[in-house]
């Protein structure tokens, strides 16, 4: 893990998500500080059926990281797709989930394709071409850097027909409070979910980190308008993986994760380098959120 070595020391976000961390991250969607879940299901709620008419029927709708495909049986109800395409990294997680899906929804013909958002996305030609929507909730388009996030969104549009679009949640720039709560909840389970990747990484790549010595930390940075996770020594201590090792000062911190927060101008902004027109988008009364809607 290359990343352990480099200066300032980072471990990139993916390795949140063994089986114990992906049930953290789901904790972390219904605590009461961490409103980007539920505020863009309420925006769905409310304006799921103006975004329908936007969407043509019978259409072919594929989700980008679409884990355990469960936003996929609102956005079902809502557009009635004929095809649903989850992506995923992890296959195991998505192949169960999409039998969960076709269990649930009979005539929904459901195709699973495992492959990793930042390289090219390969769907086979047995996807339809036409009357295609790329559906990537949750604001995870916020954990890359906006480069690699105007990359994917490019990325998305060549999977597109000209009658095609997106539908994309991102999480809006806010009252700093708001923020720092979100990733520093009450309960702790921001921080079991950050010092998790630390267990991760001792079973993959053999290292020793004892958890004990690290704490969470997370905060607003104002000028690059991100929240930015860390783990910090608590104490002077080397840490040894297999193939190399490394002295880490007490206070030292390793970089877990960026979530990019935007302005929406600034995000209107990222779909049209990235080739998309008719931009629309939607938001709740406090403007914490939104959702685009962008065609090809
Ligand atoms: C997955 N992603 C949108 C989450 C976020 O808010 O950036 C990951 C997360 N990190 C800490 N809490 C949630």
């Amino acid at each position: 893990m290359s990343g352990l070595s480099r200066e300032p020391p980072m471990i990139p976000p993916k390795y949140f998500y063994d089986s114990h961390g992906s049930m953290l991250f789901e904790r972390i969607t219904r605590l009461p500080e961490y409103y980007p879940t539920r505020t863009e299901r309420s925006i769905m709620g409310t304006h799921g059926r103006d975004m329908a008419q936007r969407i043509p029927a019978e259409s072919t709708v594929i989700e980008l990281g679409a884990g355990n495909c469960e936003k996929a049986h609102e956005l079902c109800s809502l557009i009635r797709p004929a095809c649903y395409v989850p992506i995923d990294i992890s296959a195991d997680f998505l192949h169960d989930a999409a039998q969960a899906l076709r269990d649930a929804h009979p005539t929904l013909d459901v195709r699973p394709v495992v492959a990793d958002l930042a390289a090219d996305i390969d769907l086979d030609g047995e996807v339809p071409a036409e009357r295609r929507l790329v559906f990537y909730p949750g604001s995870s388009i916020g954990n890359f850097e906006p480069d690699d996030a105007a990359g994917l969104l490019s990325r998305s549009r060549r999977l597109l027909d000209g009658d095609g679009a997106m539908l994309v949640g991102v999480d809006l720039v806010k009252e700093e409070s708001v923020l720092h709560a979100a990733y520093n909840d009450a309960e702790n389970v921001t921080a079991a979910f950050n010092l998790n990747a630390l267990a991760h990484l001792n079973r993959l790549i053999g290292s020793n980190f004892d958890l004990r010595e690290w704490r969470h930390h997370a905060f607003f940075n104002h000028a690059r308008s991100r929240i930015e996770m860390h783990l910090e020594a608590l104490v002077d201590t080397t840490v040894a993986w297999m193939g190399g090792e490394r002295r880490f000062r007490r206070g030292e911190r390793i970089h877990t994760e960026n979530s990019y927060k935007y302005g929406i101008e600034d995000f209107a902004g990222l779909l049209d380098r990235a080739g998309f027109s008719s931009i629309v988008c939607w938001t709740d009364p406090r403007r914490w959120f939104a959702v685009f809607l962008a065609h090809a």
